[in-house]
């Protein structure tokens, strides 16, 4: 077959003699620069890299800094002017812009007794993982799910939400959204509401009730995120426990589930997903790594992760961060409980999620 062939050069070079070449090249590249233009050639090792390169940093931060100066906050603004009162977690590795993980935004939120956060809605979507307090309430959709430490409440997509404290104590918990990943796809949009809480003709805490208990409505739910609200830590931690003591324990996981929609079996929303895990007393785990970064915290007990060389010690509310591909392995010194959550769903849907060892 016929092939068409470049200009013959008699084996040089097509751009002239060789010791002209890197000039050649230089006022090329200059060249093309004006027409927005670049070569591959002298970045595609470092944008199609070999192995996942991360901005992100382990870090740990340990509640007892966390909480008093979040409660601090509460003298300086409250929530009616702040509309959310959150001190963002930020990964040191990437300070002012907003993340935790490339990601993922970790934040912690406070409401105190008497305080309403105004209903609104945005594109990205929230998770909240309560640490403290007892009684606040997260309303979606005007639907109130009340919450007690170790409570693990979705707010969906688009979903209209407002939070408000009833109780006699403040409420902290922790708030991790996917709007890096929204907004790396430049798609985020958010609306306020005319009024701070929302009209329902839904009961306090009727979503897990109807979808969360072995039976489902005679009807469709076909959203791409879980109808359940509010995932409660009354009925999640027995079975990590009975897990853990019928030795149903993952060498780098230890006793974990992972939190389902309960219609679909799939994750709780399709950009985070979150589990749980017991640790044994004197768990040792094996090393384990994947390409989504990981928000964890500690609910109860005391241990450390190591990432990367690097040791997280943690205990109670503490929050931790293992950045995607770092190897980590998990030591319990007491029996303990961790959360996490992560981007692996997305990765999922858009084939790229991987795990080793
Ligand atoms: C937000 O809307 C909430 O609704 C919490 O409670 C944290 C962080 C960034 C942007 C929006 C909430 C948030 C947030």
């Amino acid at each position: 077959m016929a092939v068409a062939t470049a200009k013959k050069t008699n084996g040089k070079p097509g751009p002239g003699p060789k010791h002209n070449i890197e000039a050649a090249r230089e006022d090329y590249y200059q060249r093309i620069d004006k027409h927005d233009m670049a070569p591959l050639w002298k970045v595609m090792n470092s944008v199609v890299t070999e192995e996942p390169v991360t901005r992100c940093a382990p870090v740990v931060w340990h509640f007892d800094d966390v909480k008093s100066l979040v409660m601090e906050s509460g003298g300086l603004i409250t929530t009616e002017e702040a509309k959310r009162r959150v001190l963002i977690l930020e990964n040191p590795a990437m300070r002012g812009e907003s993340k935790a993980t490339n990601t993922l935004f970790a934040g912690i939120q406070m409401i105190l007794p008497g305080e309403v956060a105004p209903a609104h809605r945005h594109v990205a979507a929230a998770i909240r993982f309560v640490l403290d307090g007892e009684g606040a309430y997260t309303a979606v959709d005007g639907e109130k799910a009340f919450m007690s430490p170790g409570d693990f409440v979705i707010t969906a997509n688009w979903a209209p939400h407002d939070h408000g404290n009833t109780s006699k104590k403040p409420m902290l918990w922790l708030d991790v959204l996917d709007f890096p990943a929204v907004n790396f796809f430049e798609a985020s949009f958010a609306q306020s509401f005319d009024e701070p809480t929302l009209a329902t003709t839904r009961q306090d805490g009727e979503s897990l009730s109807r979808y969360g208990s072995g039976v489902l409505p005679d009807g469709k739910w076909d959203k791409s995120y879980t109808p359940v609200i509010n995932y409660t830590y009354k009925r999640t931690r027995p079975i990590v426990e009975r897990m853990a003591a019928a030795g149903d324990v993952d060498k780098s996981h230890g006793a974990r589930v992972r939190y389902a929609n309960p219609v679909t079996g799939g994750p709780v929303l399709p950009t985070m997903s979150a589990w749980l895990a017991m640790l044994p007393k004197g768990f040792k785990g094996e090393p384990y790594r994947a390409t989504d970064g990981t928000v964890f915290v500690c609910v109860e007990g005391e241990g450390h992760t190591e990432v990367d060389g690097e040791v997280l010690e943690w205990g109670p509310n503490d929050v931790f961060v293992v950045p995607p591909w770092k190897r980590y392995h998990h030591v319990a010194g007491k029996q303990s409980v961790l959360f996490s959550i992560s981007d692996r769903p997305a990765q999922e849907a858009l084939g790229i999620w991987r795990e080793g060892k």
